[in-house]
């Protein structure tokens, strides 16, 4: 007798880890309020879906990076508009962080644009998060390539989340970056999960790619030793000058579907909608958040472009009575 078709009646908000290809893409072939229905059942059961977790980026190395990612403005390959800087002071990032925690941000992510972290730099970026941890912030860091040594020591200094994104699926890989491999990217995630750090590991939609790329990228993450406990969606942000600057924008409901797809293939991961946001309707993002996103940036700036406000994001999370993860008070605007 044949075995028993292994998920037919499983629980579908457990995670698994044994995801094809194939269920994945079958997922953004639902009709969409099917699709998005058990997205939002499945959020339910893991979260209180009145809650967003709220993060804030600063870029503390801009520019000059020796990549070659084909969405990106920092790097070295591509004449774009951004300015190329060294790495900040400690100060000057903590100042920074104080205001991003007055602002309501629960998570503080640094960001630079290095293809990998050098030994010479690990003493001040590791001053840099000891110091935004002991405000009480979570600490999130995005700094290239790691080895096993450099993932231990940030840790040490108090790492919380490492940010490296797989980007999109295996087989789109190439096409949008050819100077490091997929794997690279998986090995530094290994190492992040290795020294005991949260993984926070998404991509981006809207670089030309097919729904099977999309459902690739959310089959590598369902199929990871552990699911990346933050999972970042990118909206692309059209940088003139690098090879996507032109690129189509992806509609609202299909990056609804990746949201959705993300929340049913991670089940108990924060979902972010990440850079985009500014380009989004209120309507679009509150669709987003009943499909199954629970997380966003804030603070006016992501890295080298812009993100929605503060007053604007207070006077959305007012609107939709949603609140800042972790605290009882609704935000009013
Ligand atoms: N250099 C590090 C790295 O690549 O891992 C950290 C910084 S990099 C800017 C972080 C992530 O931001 C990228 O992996 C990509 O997913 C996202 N990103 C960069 N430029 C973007 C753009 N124009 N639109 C949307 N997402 C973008
Ligand atoms: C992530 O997935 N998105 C953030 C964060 N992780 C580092 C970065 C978005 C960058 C958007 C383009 C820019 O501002 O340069
Ligand atoms: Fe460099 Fe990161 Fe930009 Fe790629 S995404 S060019 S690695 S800063």
């Amino acid at each position: 007798m044949n075995a028993p078709t292994r998920t037919l009646n499983a629980d579908p908000a457990l995670p698994r880890h044994d995801w094809t290809l194939d269920e994945v893409e079958a997922l953004f072939e639902t009709p969409f309020m099917e699709l998005v229905f058990r997205a939002a059942e499945v959020h339910r059961r893991w979260f209180d879906p009145s809650e967003l977790q709220l993060s804030q980026l600063l870029s503390i190395k801009t520019g000059g990076c020796a990549e070659n990612c084909g969405y990106c403005s920092q790097s070295q390959h591509f004449k774009t508009a951004t300015q190329a800087s060294k790495l900040m002071d400690a100060q000057t990032v903590l100042d920074a962080a104080a205001q991003a925690k007055a602002g309501g941000a629960q998570r503080f992510c640094m960001g630079a644009a290095w293809r990998d972290l050098k030994d010479r730099d690990l003493p001040k970026v590791a001053a840099m998060i000891s110091g935004v941890k002991a405000m009480g912030l979570e600490t999130c860091a995005t700094l290239g390539m790691l080895t096993p040594n450099q993932a231990v020591a940030l840790k040490t200094a108090g790492l919380d989340y490492y940010n490296h994104n797989l980007d999109t699926g295996p087989d789109y890989y190439d096409k949008v970056v050819t100077t490091r491999t997929y794997q690279d990217r998986l090995d530094t995630l290994a190492a992040v999960r290795d020294a005991g750090m949260s993984t926070c590991c998404g991509g981006i939609v809207g670089m030309g790619e097919t729904r099977r790329d999309r459902a690739g990228l959310l089959h590598q993450l369902g199929t990871l030793p552990s699911h990346p406990e933050s999972l970042p969606i990118n909206d692309l942000m059209p940088i003139p000058g690098t090879p996507l600057g032109n690129s189509t924008p992806v509609d609202g409901l299909e990056f609804v579907r990746m949201i959705a797809a993300a929340r049913l293939v991670c089940p108990k991961s924060m979902v972010r909608i990440a850079a985009g946001r500014e380009h989004m309707s209120p309507e679009l993002q509150a669709l987003c958040f009943l499909a199954g996103a629970n997380s966003i940036f804030i603070g006016g700036r992501l890295l080298t472009t812009d993100n929605p406000d503060q007053d604007e994001d207070a006077a959305l999370l007012a609107d939709l009575k949603m609140r800042p993860m972790g605290s009882k008070a609704a935000v009013t605007a």
